[in-house]
């Protein structure tokens, strides 16, 4: 039996000259599927000259202010599902997701080649390769092939993309994210040695810009309307952010994760009317509320769920959706009822377990 890595590389030795190569990912991708992608797309590149074209596909958005920052520093060739024809492509090779047409990859039914991911899933069926392995990052699996294969760095072009510690950033950025600086549990000694490896060949400037990322002014006055709301209760807190843009939804689950931190706090509920929908992130660290059940029984079991302390709902407002023909002062009854409606819920559902 040969490694993954081995086998990765002779798949990919082994395409004929003018294969194109199609790299999916999560529908909304996170560093660590960037990054994993990224370095996907580099082995390809530097294993067979002779490929046509290697190209990243997503398929959702990339709207969280680090990862839109980590697109635009390494300038990540990042495209749209929509332009996606898998009759163009030889070999398809899925990063940090392995099925598709359902949870974090619905966005293509495609029957991938090549799966390397490190969730919880493991679908059946012939694959040409499939390295799945319970380890704290996709990025990992990828640089453990690079670290194998000793490429020359000296050697490579010197096109942008086959600058190497642009890659090696991505990939760093991926283990950094993904394991929460190697304190998740899901840790394994492959994450720090590739962390060490890759530490020594990324680019430092890239990665400080990339770790302390700009923060749009929306997230100051979201954060600020958000503490103006907030109510406590005992060891819960609940804050609504009132009606907001879609492209500004990331900034719920940042001031959840941010409001979980404050002195005293359990449990934190962060909402917003966000298109037609209530949008939530629900984090607790007690460990007596069990955070699916407290989705279900605040928002509802057909639109909430969660697990291990994290938990998100997505509500259909329905006929009371405010469209643009909407007056201010019914846009503000809307969310009057809707804040009214979710801030009592939270708090009985809290005290009544
Ligand atoms: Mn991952």
């Amino acid at each position: 039996m040969s490694s993954p890595a081995s086998r990765f590389r002779e798949v990919i030795e082994g395409l004929a000259p003018g294969m194109r190569v199609a790299i999916l990912t999560q529908d909304n991708p996170d560093p660590d599927a960037m990054g994993a992608a990224l370095g996907v797309l580099y082995l390809c590149r530097r294993l067979n000259p002779d490929i046509e074209e290697a190209s990243i596909f997503y398929g959702g958005t990339i709207s969280h202010p680090q990862n839109k920052t980590m697109v635009n520093v390494l300038g990540l060739p990042m495209r749209k599902m929509k332009t996606f024809d898998p009759d163009n492509y030889g070999i398809v090779i899925v990063v940090d997701v392995a099925s598709t047409g359902r949870k974090n990859l619905q966005s293509t039914d495609v029957k991938p080649d090549i799966i390397i991911d490190h969730h919880r899933d493991d679908p059946e069926g012939d694959y040409l390769l499939k390295d799945i392995r319970p380890i704290g990052a996709a990025s990992t699996i990828v640089t453990s092939y690079l670290r194998e294969y000793g490429l020359d760095f000296e050697t490579g072009d010197d096109s942008t993309l086959d600058d190497v510690s642009k890659v090696a950033t991505g990939l760093l950025v991926g283990i950094k994210t993904d394991t929460q600086e190697l304190t998740s549990p899901n840790v394994t000694p492959l994450d720090f040695q590739c962390y060490e490896y890759l530490l020594k060949l990324c680019e430092r400037k890239k990665l400080y810009q990339i770790i302390n990322y700009t923060i749009p002014h929306y997230l100051y006055q979201l954060k600020a309307t958000a503490y103006k709301a907030l109510e406590i209760q005992h060891a819960v807190v609940v804050a609504g952010v009132g009606i907001i843009a879609p492209s500004q939804r990331d900034a719920i689950p940042i001031i959840a994760d941010e409001l979980l931190r404050m002195e005293g706090i359990e449990t934190v509920v962060v909402y917003a009317i966000v298109g037609d929908r209530i949008t939530s992130s629900l984090r607790t660290t007690n460990d007596g509320i069990e955070m699916n059940s407290f989705c279900h029984q605040v928002f509802g079991e057909e639109f909430s769920g969660g697990k291990m302390g994290c938990g998100g709902a997505s509500v259909p407002l329905g006929f009371i959706t405010p469209d643009e023909h909407s007056t201010d002062k019914t846009r503000d009854s809307v969310w009057e009822a809707v804040r009214a409606v979710v801030n009592h819920r939270v708090f009985r559902v809290a005290s009544t377990g």
